[in-house]
């Protein structure tokens, strides 16, 4: 795996995470070198309603991580020609899981050894033989944090949708993704027409809600594939990979006619509003930067010409 494939895979994930509403279910990779205890800790993990993965050799972590995408990692101490904690090592060299909750589950009782493990990479130290709750329990919370972390890493607190730069490196994936299949990708840029009047005229939290209710629209519409990110105060960047310029116009300009119906409530009435997008479409050997500022520079062009319009 190249560093490229895994954080294409990594943002893959994270896109997921930030896309659906419900939890995904926990992923839990075991790292143990004997099957039959593998076994035994798969079984109860399957029991609280966690999937999971079984590795036993130590050489097979960083595949099975990439393409497994867990959302923590438990690992053994004693394996034939490595320990856990170097394999932990790493695993921590790697910048996509340099905060992935690694918990150990070893027959280890000495305690400066469990205290190095922890000292060395590890969040958590469990014995064997262990107890079921509470390995359960342990497992969910540690996921728990390390989802919370990552939401307010990639995440738009807002509207929920990808933060401006989680959007940017989605755009890289996209590229990366085009590059590898020979598909096409458009990149589009939508912004709020006449936005500061709203807030002046209503007010900031209702300013607010015409930028959350817009946020649900694109995600109501967009593809599996496609990404969505609020990509600065009421604009927002949008990734449609597999997407022919013709069709992002179409799709967008139904997007856009909807949105210019939707009635945002305020104090004593209601109001409507528009926005105005630029399309890009990407060509090989494009960098994300120059795709992104042509979707740019084709917004503004839809601005000048009057807004509530899509140019490209
Ligand atoms: P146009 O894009 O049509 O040229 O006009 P505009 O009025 O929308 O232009 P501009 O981009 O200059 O203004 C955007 C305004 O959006 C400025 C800022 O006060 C407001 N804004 C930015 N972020 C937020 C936010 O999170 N909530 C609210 N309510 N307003 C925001
Ligand atoms: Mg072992
Ligand atoms: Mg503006
Ligand atoms: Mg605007
Ligand atoms: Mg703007």
């Amino acid at each position: 795996f190249s560093s490229e494939t895994a954080h294409a895979l990594v943002m893959e994930r994270i896109v997921k995470l930030c896309n659906t509403e419900e939890e995904p279910i926990y992923r839990v990779l075991v790292v143990e070198d004997s099957k039959t205890a593998s076994a035994l800790i798969r079984r109860t993990l399957t029991e609280g309603g966690i999937e999971s993965q079984a590795v036993t050799r130590p050489q097979d972590v960083l595949t099975h991580l990439m393409q497994f995408q867990p959302d923590l990692v438990l690992m053994d101490m004693h394996m034939p020609g490595c320990t856990g904690v170097e394999v932990t090592r790493v695993i921590r060299q790697h910048a996509e899981f340099l905060s992935i909750p690694v918990v150990y589950l070893s027959g280890e009782t000495n305690v400066a050894l469990q205290v190095d493990a922890l000292r060395m990479g590890g969040d958590h130290f469990l014995t064997k033989p262990f107890n079921p709750v509470v390995l359960n329990a342990v497992v969910k919370s540690k996921i728990e944090r390390y989802r919370s972390l990552r939401r307010t890493m990639y995440q738009d607190s807002l509207t929920g949708l990808l933060n401006h730069t989680s959007s940017k490196q989605q755009v890289d994936t996209a590229i990366r993704s085009a590059l590898a299949q020979g598909t096409a990708l458009c990149v589009a840029m939508v912004d709020i027409d006449y936005f500061k009047k709203v807030n002046d005229s209503y007010g900031h939290p209702a300013g607010d809600q015409v930028i959350r209710s817009l946020a649900w629209l694109l995600k109501q519409r967009l593809r599996k594939t496609d990404a969505v990110g609020r990509y600065g105060g009421e604009e927002f960047l949008v990734v449609l990979p597999g997407t022919s310029l013709a069709h992002a116009r179409q799709f967008l300009d139904a997007i856009r006619a909807d949105f210019s119906h939707i009635s945002h409530p305020h104090d004593t009435g209601t109001f409507t509003n528009t926005f105005s997008c630029g399309i890009a479409q990407w060509h090989v050997g494009m960098v994300s930067d120059r795709v992104v500022k042509q979707a740019d520079d084709a917004l503004y062009d839809a601005k000048r010409s009057g807004r509530n319009q899509i140019k490209v």
